[in-house]
C-alpha cells in the first residue's frame, strides 16, 4: 500500500519482503566486492563522515576536501562503478512514472550506517532535480527527519525500517532531510549489524 506522506513523498512500508531483502543485500554485497565502502570527507575541513559510502551505475557521488561531485570512477580503486542491481532498476521502472519520469537511474548511492553513524540535515543539490530520488532501507531501523526547502523550517520525523521504500520528487525534491540515529541491533539482516540505504538518482 502506497502512502503519500507529504506532497511529492510516497512511502511503501516493507515493499521488499524479508526474502527479497536478503536477495537484494546479496546483490549489493557482490557489487561492493568491486567497489568497497570508504569514508567520504567534508569539503574544506576534510573531517570524515560517520557514514561509509560507495556507488553503482555510470556516475557516483563523492565528497572530499575539494568538494562534492559526481564522477565515473571510485575514488580509491580508480575503477568504474559496478552496475546497479536489476531489482533496483525494476523498482525505478515501477515508481518513476508516478513522477512523469521514465529515463533509467544513472546512480545508486549506497550509504552504510554502522552503530552510531548519522547524517546531518542537508539538501541534495548536486544532481538534476527534475527526476525523483527513490530510497530503499535495509537493516537496522532509522529515524529519518524531513523538512521543507528552507533550513529553518519545521521538520517531521519518520521511522524507516528494513524493506521500506520512499520516493521524493516534485515539491519534495529539494527538501532538507537527514538521519538522526540508527537503532543498532534492531535488525538481523546485515552481518556485523547496521543499516544500508540505497538511493536511485538521475544526475544530468
Ligand atoms: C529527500 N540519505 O544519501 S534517504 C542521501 O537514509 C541521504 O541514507 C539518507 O539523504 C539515508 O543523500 C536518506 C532518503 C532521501 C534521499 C534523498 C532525498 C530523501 C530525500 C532527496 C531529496 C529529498
Ligand atoms: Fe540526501
Amino acid at each position: 500500500m502506497r502512502l503519500e506522506i507529504a506532497p511529492g513523498i510516497l512511502l511503501w512500508r516493507e515493499k521488499f519482503t524479508r526474502i527479497e531483502q536478503e536477495k537484494l543485500l546479496h546483490a549489493v554485497m557482490v557489487q561492493v566486492q568491486d567497489a568497497p565502502f570508504y569514508r567520504p570527507q567534508m569539503p574544506g575541513t576534510g573531517k570524515a563522515f560517520s557514514v561509509e559510502e560507495t556507488n553503482f551505475g555510470e556516475l557516483g557521488w563523492v565528497a572530499d576536501k575539494s568538494g562534492y561531485r559526481y564522477q565515473p570512477i571510485h575514488p580509491i580503486t580508480g575503477k568504474a562503478w559496478p552496475a546497479i542491481p536489476g531489482s533496483l532498476l525494476k523498482l525505478w521502472e515501477e515508481i518513476a512514472p508516478s513522477y512523469q519520469f521514465e529515463d533509467p537511474p544513472q546512480c545508486c548511492l549506497v550509504n552504510l550506517y554502522r552503530a552510531g553513524a548519522r547524517m546531518g540535515l542537508h539538501q541534495d543539490k548536486d544532481e538534476t532535480a527534475a527526476a525523483p530520488v527513490i530510497s530503499v532501507s535495509l537493516g537496522d531501523e532509522a529515524v529519518f527527519r524531513i523538512g521543507g526547502s528552507e533550513r529553518r523550517g519545521a521538520t517531521k520525523s519518520l521511522k524507516l525500517q528494513s524493506g521500506d521504500v520512499v520516493a521524493f520528487g516534485g515539491p519534495a525534491r529539494l527538501a532538507y532531510h537527514g538521519i538522526d540515529r540508527i537503532a543498532a541491533g534492531s535488525s538481523t539482516l546485515i552481518p556485523g549489524g547496521g543499516r544500508i540505504n540505497l538511493t536511485l538518482r538521475r544526475v544530468t
